[in-house]
């Protein structure tokens, strides 16, 4: 695919400063003058955000099947890529994504064992060609995350969907990274997230850094 603007997703467990750091890389691509738009998923257009809340707190009041989170999540990144993503790349944007197609993989693929080529298939369908340029993958071990989430974990009522998942499911998930990080190695770059705010956004703009030389 050849566009002129660069795609930098954001990936990584629970907790891992995904949000934080890619505001952080944000402001700082718009202090050095570059045009960007930051959107997350699931979300970032009103579909993927009505939707967002039917994947993360059973909004349909009803509970959502494997499969069926798998489609919601690929027809939120299908709307998110042709509205917003992939027009921003042509005029030249850059495009921050918290979280995008490998949550796909690690979260129903490895972690709901529903398998990761499968759910690869299905990206295809979804991205369109919108293939991250860098993937900055931030792990951390699951406690730490689930730590920095604080009250919003502490109180069962409070935890989202994922949230509520069994300790071995956020276990899966940090395995599931690691792997993808050895499948792919010169898309996706993995920084160490439990160093403080400073030093993990100083790792991140040196891999951002490669990506516009
Ligand atoms: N999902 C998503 C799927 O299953 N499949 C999919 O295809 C997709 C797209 C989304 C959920 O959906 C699932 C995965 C998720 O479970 P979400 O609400 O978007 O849920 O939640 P997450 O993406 O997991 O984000 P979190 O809110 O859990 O955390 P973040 O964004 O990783 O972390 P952040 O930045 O909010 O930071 C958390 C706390 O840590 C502090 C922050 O100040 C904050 O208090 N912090 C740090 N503290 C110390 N040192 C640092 N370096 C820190 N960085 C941040």
């Amino acid at each position: 695919m050849t566009h002129r603007g660069k795609f930098i997703t954001f990936e990584g467990p629970e907790g891992s400063g995904k949000t934080t750091h890619a505001r952080n890389l944000v402001a700082r691509l718009e202090g050095a003058g570059r045009a960007v738009l930051y959107t997350r998923e699931p979300g970032g257009t009103r579909t993927g955000e009505a939707v967002r809340g039917i994947l993360q707190h059973d909004e349909a009041g009803e509970p959502v099947t494997p499969e069926a989170e798998v489609f919601l999540f690929a027809a939120c990144r299908a709307q998110l890529v042709r509205q917003a993503i992939l027009p921003a790349l042509e005029r030249g944007t850059t495009v921050v994504c918290d979280r995008f197609a490998d949550s796909t993989l690690v979260y129903q693929g490895y972690a709901r064992g529903l398998g990761v080529e499968r759910m690869l298939t299905i990206n295809e369908i979804a991205v369109d060609g919108a293939v991250p340029d860098l993937t900055v993958l931030l792990d951390i071990d699951v406690e730490t995350g689930f730590r920095r989430l604080g009250s919003r974990y502490g109180a069962e009522s409070s935890r989202d969907r994922f949230e509520r998942e069994a300790r071995a499911f956020h276990e899966r998930v940090r395995r599931g990274y690691l792997e993808l990080a050895e499948r792919w190695p010169a898309r996706i770059r993995t920084v160490q997230a439990d160093a403080p705010v400073e030093a993990v956004d100083a790792a991140i703009w040196r891999v951002v850094n490669h990506v516009f030389a």
